[in-house]
């Protein structure tokens, strides 16, 4: 069949706005793509299983979001990144749920399932290092307005929820469908002092980490150790310190900053 788009031109405004579309649609699939590949998650991503030819974890938070690729893949949200020398010691911030009666020798993650009978499973540091680790330099931002560039390392939360199975209503290994994926996750310190409510998509963004290293040294006490968050694309009051406790729940999750009247969301 001769190829007639050379020469087609468009009649109508209406076929002028469907082909701007489709092509801005492609546009924004090639940049989505570039920049997973500029973070070192594509060969990650293009390795797990695919439905319909998109990897699922990607598939899964693309159905979760119901757009195309809208907000989550499009280069505004996902956060740039900096150069390493630009890296700095950030002050502490926050110490709600950090208190003195912990012991770190004793910690593990507690993970519960969305599904009743709730399935419990507890990981170690060592569970967490076995996956593959990534790196990460972006600015940490807070709603008091000062931000900071950070090198982070640590596991992509994807991968931990992707290996273990976590995000499916029984915990379970595989990913049964598509609609079954748990929409939100609740992050909590081990006392439950501090606590972050997160959509799906937000925790499987391919920039959302579980941290044990902040520029190249172990995590202290004071900025979370031996697990915390860092995402991103959301303000600082999500990159939850001290990580105890992860339930992947049906409701919006309360949020400690939200129940003082920041927004749920807290993007940028
Ligand atoms: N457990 C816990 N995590 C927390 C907080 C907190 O009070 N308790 N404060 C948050 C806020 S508001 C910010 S800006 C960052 C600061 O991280 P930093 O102390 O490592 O700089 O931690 C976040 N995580
Ligand atoms: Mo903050």
């Amino acid at each position: 069949m001769a190829d007639t788009s050379q020469n087609s031109t468009p009649s109508s405004d209406e076929q002028v706005q469907r082909e701007a579309t489709r092509r801005s649609r492609r546009a924004f699939l090639v940049s989505g793509v570039a920049a997973l590949a500029s973070l070192g998650g594509w060969r990650w991503l293009v390795s797990q299983p695919k439905e319909a030819g998109i990897p699922w974890p990607l598939r899964r938070v693309l159905d979760a979001n119901g757009k195309l690729a809208g907000e989550y893949f499009s280069d505004a949200h996902l956060a740039p990144v900096f150069p390493k020398h630009l890296v700095r010691e950030p002050r502490t911030n926050g110490n709600v749920g950090l208190g003195s009666n912990f012991d770190p020798a004793t910690w593990r993650l507690q993970v519960s399932s969305l599904a009743e009978p709730k399935r419990i499973q507890a990981f170690t540091l060592d569970d967490i290092k076995a996956l593959p680790r990534v790196e990460i330099t972006t600015e940490l931002k807070c709603i008091e307005g000062w931000s900071v560039v950070v090198n982070w390392a640590g596991a992509r939360f994807a991968d931990f929820a992707t290996k273990y199975g976590l995000a499916t209503p029984d915990g379970g290994t595989t990913a049964a469908s598509a609609d079954a994926l748990a929409p939100y996750v609740r992050v909590a310190t081990p006392d439950n002092a501090y606590y972050v409510g997160l959509d799906i998509a937000s925790a499987l963004h391919p920039q959302t980490l579980l941290c044990y290293e902040m520029n190249g040294q172990p995590l202290t006490p004071e900025h979370g150790a031996p697990l915390r968050l860092a995402m991103p694309v959301k303000y600082g009051i999500k990159y939850l310190k001290r990580i105890g406790n992860i339930q992947f729940m049906s409701q919006r999750p309360a949020d400690y900053w939200a129940d003082r009247g920041y927004d749920w969301n807290a993007g940028h």
